[in-house]
């Protein structure tokens, strides 16, 4: 029998049901989380209405100037999330510490990494955001769980997901044998079943990267992307389609569905940095899921989910998407040493 149909909720207690031993606990805080999208989902639809538009006063630990929604979105995120008994702790983009369950709530035993609203510099012209993330077991015996907890290779993830909020809401998650999407019914408030088993196609000829930073980059990026450009008349052989959201969970989905491969590579303006996106809460439950629907993620020079984090807010290059590109930008970067 087909599963297309199925509310989200179904589907996580049957996952919890095929493993005998599960105490229930990443059913209860997927369904937390799943509450939290669906709010953030109404609160980023009514925005203009409400006058959430625009600006706070105030910048996030990178540096970034925050959307008033980036401080509600999270303010939703950790309401919803922490008085359940489900976390340890939690690590948000928006917050510089990790943020503690307060003493009157119950602990369990995952840890959460979160980007509350990413691509939020598109909120006011109405295109797709988005909320990311990441499940990791807390070491157990932790009762205040301190950064070395969440310092945890991808390879370690439970469990990760987003919510884009597009022209509909959608879930997409990876508990680790597939990936499967989830549209939210605004007339019964519930994620149904739509996508199971995404896979994305191995070959493309559609790339995504912020072509403004060309000058920037490294010869294998170079070679890469000159090669796509050049079409039926460069090696290729063959002519690309070029996309830029400046929105990752739009470019995911959008590889998940049609294939496809998406660069934010290192380059010699952010190369101090280590990258642009943030490795605990975009780059790690990013290759999850695409790892997970058969395409790669890599830096260029490492799988993304084998580094070992040193930090929560860390950056890193991220190359992501069909299997034989990701393969080829690789093979250029061995090339280049
Ligand atoms: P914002 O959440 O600040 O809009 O950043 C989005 C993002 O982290 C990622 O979703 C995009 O792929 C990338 O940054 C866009 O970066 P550019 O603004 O350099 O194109």
């Amino acid at each position: 029998m087909s599963d297309i149909g199925k509310s989200v909720i179904q589907y996580i207690v049957e996952q919890q049901r095929a493993h005998p031993d599960a105490s229930g606990d990443l059913s209860g805080l997927l369904s937390d989380i799943v509450s939290a999208c669906k709010k953030i989902s109404h609160l980023v639809s009514r925005s203009g209405i409400i006058g959430l538009g625009g600006y706070a006063d105030s910048e996030n630990i990178q540096g970034e100037a925050q959307k008033k929604l980036d401080i509600i979105s999270n303010d939703v995120m950790v309401d919803h999330l922490k008085w359940t008994g489900h976390l340890a702790a939690m690590a948000s983009e928006e917050i510089e510490d990790l943020i503690q369950i307060p003493g009157k709530f119950p602990k369990g035993k995952y840890l959460i990494c979160f980007d509350p609203l990413d691509g939020s510099s598109n909120i006011d012209i109405n295109l797709t955001v988005g909320t990311i993330f990441s499940i990791l077991r807390c070491p157990e015996g932790n009762g205040t769980p301190t950064l070395k907890d969440f310092m945890q290779k991808g390879t370690e993830q439970v469990c990760a997901g987003f919510c884009i909020y597009g022209p509909s809401t959608m879930l997409i998650l990876t508990i680790g044998n597939g990936v499967n999407g989830f549209t939210l019914d605004r007339d019964v408030g519930e994620f149904i079943l739509t996508h199971p088993n995404m896979r994305i196609p191995r070959d493309t000829a559609e790339f995504a990267i912020n072509m403004s930073n060309q000058r920037f980059w490294q010869p294998p990026i170079q070679r890469y992307v000159d090669e796509c450009v050049r079409g039926t008349e460069g090696v290729r052989e063959k002519n690309f389609n070029m996309r830029w959201n400046a929105s990752m969970v739009a470019e995911v989905y959008r590889i998940l569905t049609r294939g496809g491969i998406f660069l934010y590579p290192s380059d010699s303006k952010i190369a101090k940095q280590g990258g642009k996106l943030r490795l605990m809460y975009e780059a790690n439950p990013m290759s999850f899921i695409v790892e997970q629907a058969d395409g790669l993620s890599s830096t260029g020079l490492e799988r993304i989910m084998e580094i070992q984090p040193k930090d929560i807010h860390q950056r890193v290059p991220v190359i992501l998407g069909s299997r034989a590109e990701v393969e080829r930008v690789v093979r250029y970067h061995s090339e280049k040493a």
